[in-house]
């Protein structure tokens, strides 16, 4: 599917407000797959596509995610908007065509990251958190600057100010956010 068709059917199933927020994504991993060299066009489709069914009714997520037989944690029992990952990544290969298992797995992945991501799966990760629309939260800056000159250190500040964020409102905490925190910190280590 090309682009103009793949944003006709986006505008169709998302707010005004997460649309813009998905463009801001995909230029924003364009941009960081200049600078990384990863390939520009799949990280614009991934940057796209990631939070296709974001606007899904929350209880929906959970039903079509079951219906699916995609694989639902107890995490994702507890909060169903955290399957907006894993529904995306299914939604971008049954009705946006999308074939590249790297340009899924980094629409499944988008909110919690994982363990050894792959160049493409840390670009989307962070430029979901940095784009240019998204409100000026604690750091922002200062991770903006990093997402373009090193990309492990904003992968760790994002997962940190998020694990203190969601702490802070006593949300429950996918194993999946604190076990790529834990690998990342690690690694830097090393
Ligand atoms: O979909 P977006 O808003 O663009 O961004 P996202 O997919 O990163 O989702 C952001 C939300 O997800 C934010 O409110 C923090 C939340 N989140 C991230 N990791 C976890 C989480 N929420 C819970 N409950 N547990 C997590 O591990
Ligand atoms: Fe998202
Ligand atoms: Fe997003």
């Amino acid at each position: 599917m090309d682009r103009e068709e793949a944003v006709k059917r986006l505008r169709s199933k998302l707010t005004e407000k997460r649309f813009v927020h998905s463009v801001g994504v995909e230029y924003t991993a364009a941009c960081m797959a200049a600078i990384y060299d990863v390939d520009i066009k799949k990280a614009r489709r991934a940057g796209l596509l990631h939070d296709c069914a974001k606007c899904i009714p929350t209880d929906e997520k959970l039903k079509k995610a079951k219906k699916l037989g995609l694989p639902v944690n107890k995490w994702e029992e507890e909060n169903p908007d955290l399957l907006h990952g894993k529904l995306g990544a299914y939604y971008a290969k049954a009705k946006y065509g999308v074939e590249d298992e790297e340009v899924l797995s980094s629409i499944t992945y988008h909110t919690t990251g994982k363990p050894a991501m792959t160049m493409l799966e840390k670009i989307i990760f962070v430029a979901d958190y940095i784009e240019p629309n998204r409100k000026m939260i604690k750091d922002m800056a200062e991770i903006r600057k990093e997402a373009f000159t090193d990309l492990d250190k904003a992968v760790i500040h994002i997962l940190k100010n998020t694990l203190d964020y969601l702490k802070s409102k006593d949300q429950s905490i996918d194993e999946l956010t604190e076990e790529t925190y834990k690998y990342y910190t690690e690694q830097e280590k090393n």
